[in-house]
């Protein structure tokens, strides 16, 4: 059975928005799982209210298909990766916009490269617990733990907010490199600077989101957690001051780990439904309405 999104599925040709399912997890180092993130958000979007009170629109009239999930093969990283480039390339070049879900956070590097080919250039934002700039893990440059150091080596302009995670050479690469790191001990100390995210990045961005960069306490299935995190505010916050400025030109989501607490895949579930709302705002697919509170 094909999972949808939201409580009804948008035939292909009328959807605005495809929800690129990508299961794969096989760079995972600590806790395997993520591969069953994609399912649960499905199942959980279903219990989403689908009028969204804080932006007073019901995101899924957008219009949002749910794709088939991107395959992959077993012990072959490049291979895997070739494949979500091509499906996610697919999908854009037919004019959609796309929210792949994770996955691990391997997924993000052939995603931003389907962009980049459809969409040209643009800048990112990475919201993560860790700095996943490691030129290789465990042997493998298709590691999770690689792909903004592969993104940096590319040539893209980086920002990085939540961090809590990097190793010396890590931090010392962000320096020489230009990459704008928002540490989330700062945000706890002083606040989220909103505006000086917004001005180190360009005109379009694309967004990459793991679920770690929440606080443990608010999203505990995740397979590498870390204390510390944002609030679910925070991230909302950040979301909807980018919409307001930026060309946001898409979208991950990774590494939801599911372990049986169903709460975090419901806040999983609403944080991709209110991105997608603020999408159909910004872009002028949807208006309010009534006049909400
Ligand atoms: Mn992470």
């Amino acid at each position: 059975m094909r999972l949808i999104f939201g409580e009804r599925d948008t035939p292909y040709e009328e959807a605005r928005v495809v929800v690129l399912p990508v299961p794969y997890d096989l760079s995972l180092s600590f806790l395997p799982g993520a591969r069953r993130g994609p399912e649960a958000i499905f199942l959980a979007s279903r219990e989403l209210e689908p009028f969204l009170l804080e932006l007073g629109v019901a995101p899924e009239e957008v219009g949002v298909h749910a794709a088939e999930p991107v395959p992959w093969v077993a012990g072959m990283a490049e291979e895997s990766h070739r494949l979500i480039r091509e499906e996610a390339l697919r999908h854009l070049q037919a004019g959609k916009w796309v929210v792949a879900l994770g996955g691990d956070h391997s997924i993000t590097h052939p995603l931003v490269q389907a962009h980049r080919e459809a969409l040209g250039d643009f800048s990112l934002l990475h919201i993560d617990a860790h700095a996943d700039l490691y030129p290789e893990w465990q042997g493998s440059v298709y590691s999770h733990a690689s792909p903004f150091y592969r993104l940096l080596t590319e040539g893209f302009s980086l920002v990085q907010v939540g961090i809590r995670a990097m190793d010396r050479e890590a931090l010392r690469l962000a320096q020489e490199k230009g990459v704008a790191l928002f540490p989330a001990h700062r945000i706890h100390r002083e606040g989220l600077p909103l505006e000086e995210i917004l001005k180190a990045l360009g005109k379009r961005v694309y967004v990459s989101l793991d679920f770690d960069a929440l606080d443990p306490s608010v999203m505990p299935s995740v397979g590498t957690p870390l204390p510390g995190g944002l609030s679910y505010r925070q991230v909302v916050d950040l979301l909807e001051a980018l919409f307001q400025e930026k060309e946001v030109v898409g979208m991950d989501f990774v590494e939801l780990s599911p372990n049986g607490q169903f709460h975090a895949e419901m806040t999983a579930a609403q944080l991709v439904y209110h991105a997608i709302g603020l999408k159909g705002l910004q872009a002028g697919w949807l208006s309010q309405e009534v006049d909400h509170i």
